[in-house]
């Protein structure tokens, strides 16, 4: 029988058949998948089939996996050979940020947007708490919405609090399958709060980063939009982990550069200093917005040399 994984605490997962009933299914045995070294074989959103073993205490064993069209993973924080598949299988990812309390960086923003490129994701931020907004936080909130507009990636701005502005996004999610992101503080758990009612996540994240460099062993879990659709949750990660990228690769996934790659004269450039430069070139006449820019040389000097 086919089901698609909600949740998972390690050995158990909490599956969906397509009848819509939930067992708690465990995996039979070795199951091979990918390639790729993973502490944990099966992730929320993956589609698996599965065998009822006990009726009654809903018990079921995971026979095989599907092939994912995606998955997003980050390192393992006791291993760093080894990978964590956060979820797999999703449509888009939805990064919340603010502009006050607390004010997310650009280059947050731009770490989460790179990997959803290069998780193959379409990723769109909302920005939340528009009710604590001045000028100077609209100004600046336009300009970014512009600068992210132009190289194609839609911007919203919403207050959960005062539920304005929830419905585009609202439009947005129906049936697509959207990962959700952002860090401590920004109103994650307010907005689904917005999107279930009847749910009554906890707000301030008692549960979720503990503030002090270590991560917590909450898993990813998945929930079904009343309006058709899922959210994926993932309240013990912090950001997207840029694992197995390298130098050469980043800037396949800056949208305003990847058409100008072929442009440079160097096909090895990284678009630091090298003669006949096209992104260079690029952001001396504005045509590459130079903040980006920046994010771009940022992440570049964070990849290790080992990457390669
Ligand atoms: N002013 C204002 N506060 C908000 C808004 N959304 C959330 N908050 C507050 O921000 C704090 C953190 O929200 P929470 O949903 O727990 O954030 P999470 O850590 O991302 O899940 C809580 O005190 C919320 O009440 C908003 O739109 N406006
Ligand atoms: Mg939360
Ligand atoms: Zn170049």
């Amino acid at each position: 029988m086919k089901a698609i994984v909600y949740k998972s605490t390690g050995s158990w997962y909490s599956v969906k058949d397509n009848s819509g009933k939930f067992h708690n299914a465990r995996i039979k045995g070795v199951l091979k998948i990918d390639d790729i070294t993973s502490t944990n074989p099966v992730a929320v959103g993956d589609e698996v089939e599965i065998n009822i073993e006990n009726e009654l205490e809903n018990t079921a064993m995971i026979t095989a996996i599907n092939d994912r069209h995606n998955y997003i993973n980050r390192q393992s924080p006791r291993n760093k050979y080894q990978h964590h598949i956060v979820a797999a299988n999703l449509d888009q990812s939805m990064l919340v940020a603010t502009l006050k309390e607390p004010k997310t960086s650009q280059g947050f923003i731009d770490r989460f947007l790179v990997a959803s490129e290069m998780y193959h994701v379409t990723p769109f931020i909302v920005f939340n708490k528009s009710d604590l907004y001045r000028n100077k936080e609209m100004d600046k909130f336009n300009q970014w919405r512009q600068m992210y507009e132009a190289i194609g990636y839609r911007v919203f701005l919403v207050s959960a609090e005062k539920k304005e502005g929830m419905e585009e996004v609202l439009d947005l999610l129906a049936n697509k399958t959207t990962l959700i992101s952002g860090h401590s503080g920004v109103g994650k758990s307010s907005m689904l709060n917005v999107i279930f009612p009847e749910m009554n996540l906890k707000t301030q994240d008692v549960s979720g980063w503990s503030g002090k460099g270590q991560h917590t062993t909450t898993f990813a879990e998945m929930y079904d939009l009343p309006f058709g659709g899922r959210i994926i949750d993932t309240p013990g990660m912090r950001e997207f982990g840029l694992v197995d990228i390298s130098k050469q690769e980043l800037s396949h996934y800056f949208p305003e550069m990847r058409d100008r790659l072929n442009d440079c004269q160097f096909n090895n450039c990284l678009h630091y200093n090298e003669p006949g430069c096209a992104i260079k070139e690029a952001v001396n006449n504005e045509e590459i917005h130079e903040d980006r820019y920046v994010s771009y040389l940022s992440i570049l000097d964070s990849i290790g040399e080992t990457s390669y």
